[in-house]
């Protein structure tokens, strides 16, 4: 007995013994996106298996980002951290997440880290803002031990301050789940990489010519006859609403929201062979498996039209508690343009009276539409301008610079290219604070839209959106300042060992040094 009191205490000894380690610098941490202040004090935090997270008092959100970094840690290092229970026989060091009143930005998403020996500091103004800060502090946990260091393994963090906050408050990226499907495994995993790299909205596109992917239970044919089939004809599918519950809950752990599209008046195909009568442009309707657009639209002058729409927005508003619904409003090519603007601006009202902010494609901006709704930019800078005429603000998404379903070059396996093949390089190097001398305070914030007409499955979606997709969330998170092709580079490259280990099918692109 007496031999092993003594080896318990010669061991916690041990553990007190101040580490010395070789320095350290913050500043150079793969960071992605690159956070907006660093300053390094090149020593180190041992983060071991004695390390204990404590979170804010009385603060059950708090509690959970804490259970989160908790464990995406055991994922990692495969370290079991507690929270806010009794911490470890033999404690030293902590990680606090705190809620603090007295940071320098006042964002809710803003945070601030301070890395010493003993103890890790990560303050917020709300768990959102804490939620941030635990990305940018798993960037920074090594994948590796360090086993000579101290008589237990240790995974040194970096010691340091970071100031943080975002430069764009609406940071997207865009999924179509109507040319092809994709389940709610496929899509909850996208969600996860994504927020690991601070993107803060997943907007789903759920219609579209080839398919209708929602369930809306007082139009039950529009998933069982247009759901069906999809692009090449295989089975199609769609979520169910709680499928839909599901996605939205997964992504508000994640402080993420999602926002539901249905394209409308154009590319509805799928909806007008479920029920005819929605249909304008004059054909019998049959089901859609190629990749044309612009032939489709709705009869913009039936109210019974509009009736449909009214049900298909509550439903889904109802199930949605993010600010937004998407009603599309793109290359209705075969609605005639005041039709086009009438129905823009009726279907305005109907989300609206549901309670949300409309957002459609650029087009929508040719209807006299409210300043609250917002403009999607993808193609017309003449639309951009008009939507700032109105005042309203705009997502920065165009299509030759930020289609994440734009080939990267002539070799790529996946994707199109009538807009721009974009490398690595061109998806980064370009400016959303400044595109096309919109002003800034119109912009909320940058979307890269993935369309699926050529992928099928989650390794095609892999391929397309990585790794530039992590270039967007730079682009919208970190400031112009902050932003270097060639430090990017060498980032990106680090950001390898995190992919391979979510088994994420990155297409290796040839401009960057992988690790
Ligand atoms: C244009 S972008 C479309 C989509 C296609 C995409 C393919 C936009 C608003 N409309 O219908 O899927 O190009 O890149």
């Amino acid at each position: 007995f007496l031999f092993i009191l003594i080896h318990v205490l010669a061991c916690q000894e041990e553990k007190k013994k101040p580490i010395n380690f070789p320095p350290t610098n913050l500043a150079q941490e793969s960071f992605m996106p690159k956070p907006l202040k660093i300053i390094p004090t090149h020593s180190a935090f041992a983060l071991d298996r004695y390390t204990a997270i404590f979170t804010s008092e009385n603060e059950s959100e708090y509690e959970k980002v804490g259970q989160f970094l908790a464990k995406k840690i055991k994922a990692k290092i495969d370290v079991e951290i507690p929270v806010n229970s009794d911490a470890p026989e033999g404690t030293q060091r902590v990680i606090y997440i705190n809620r603090s009143d007295s940071l320098e930005m006042e964002s809710p998403e803003a945070y601030e880290l301070y890395i010493t020996q003993d103890t890790v500091i990560l303050n917020s103004n709300t768990a959102e803002g804490a939620f941030r800060g635990i990305q940018t502090l798993r960037q920074i946990i090594p994948e590796a031990s360090n086993d000579t260091l101290a008589e237990q393994r240790i995974w040194p963090i970096p010691s340091g301050k970071i100031i943080d906050n975002p430069n764009f408050a609406y940071r997207g990226s865009m999924l179509d789940v109507a040319r092809h499907f994709f389940s709610v495994e496929d899509v909850k995993k996208y969600i996860d990489l994504l927020a690991y790299y601070k993107i803060n909205v997943l907007h789903l596109h759920l219609t579209d010519d080839q398919g209708w992917r929602i369930e809306i239970k007082s139009w039950p044919k529009l998933t069982e006859i247009g759901g069906s089939t999809e692009v090449g004809g295989e089975a199609g599918g769609f979520f169910t609403q709680e499928d839909y519950k599901e996605i939205v809950a997964y992504a508000a752990e994640r402080y993420m929201t999602i926002i539901p599209e249905v394209d409308m008046p154009g590319h509805t195909n799928a909806a007008s062979v479920s029920y005819p009568f929605l249909n304008g442009n004059g054909k019998t309707p049959k089901l859609y498996e190629g990749t044309h657009v612009g032939f489709s639209t709705f009869n913009t002058r039936k109210d019974t039209v509009y009736a449909f729409i009214d049900d298909v927005v509550r439903e889904i508003s109802a199930i949605t508690p993010g600010p937004y619904f998407h009603i599309g409003g793109d290359e209705s090519h075969v609605t005639k343009k005041r039709d086009y603007i009438y129905f823009v601006e009726r279907v305005e009202k109907i989300v609206q009276k549901h309670g949300k902010r409309m957002i459609g494609w650029d087009e929508v901006a040719t209807a006299d539409i409210d300043s609250t709704s917002i403009a999607q930019w993808w193609a017309s800078e003449e639309n951009a301008k008009k939507a700032v005429e109105k005042g309203m603000q705009l997502i920065v998404s165009p299509a030759k610079k930020a289609y994440l379903d734009m080939q990267y070059d002539t070799l790529s396996k996946h994707g199109l290219h009538w807009a721009a093949y974009i490398p690595v390089d061109t998806a980064y190097v370009w400016n959303p604070d400044t595109y096309g001398g919109i002003p800034k305070e119109n912009i909320l914030g940058v979307e890269a839209p993935l369309w699926s007409e050529t992928i099928s499955n989650i390794d095609e979606l892999e391929y397309l959106a990585f790794p530039r997709v992590l270039g967007y969330s730079e682009l919208s998170w970190s400031t112009e300042e902050n932003r270097d092709w060639e430090d990017y580079k060498v980032r990106l490259a680090n950001q390898a060992p995190f992919l391979d280990r979510m088994d994420v099918k990155y297409y290796p692109s040839p401009l960057i040094d992988w690790k």
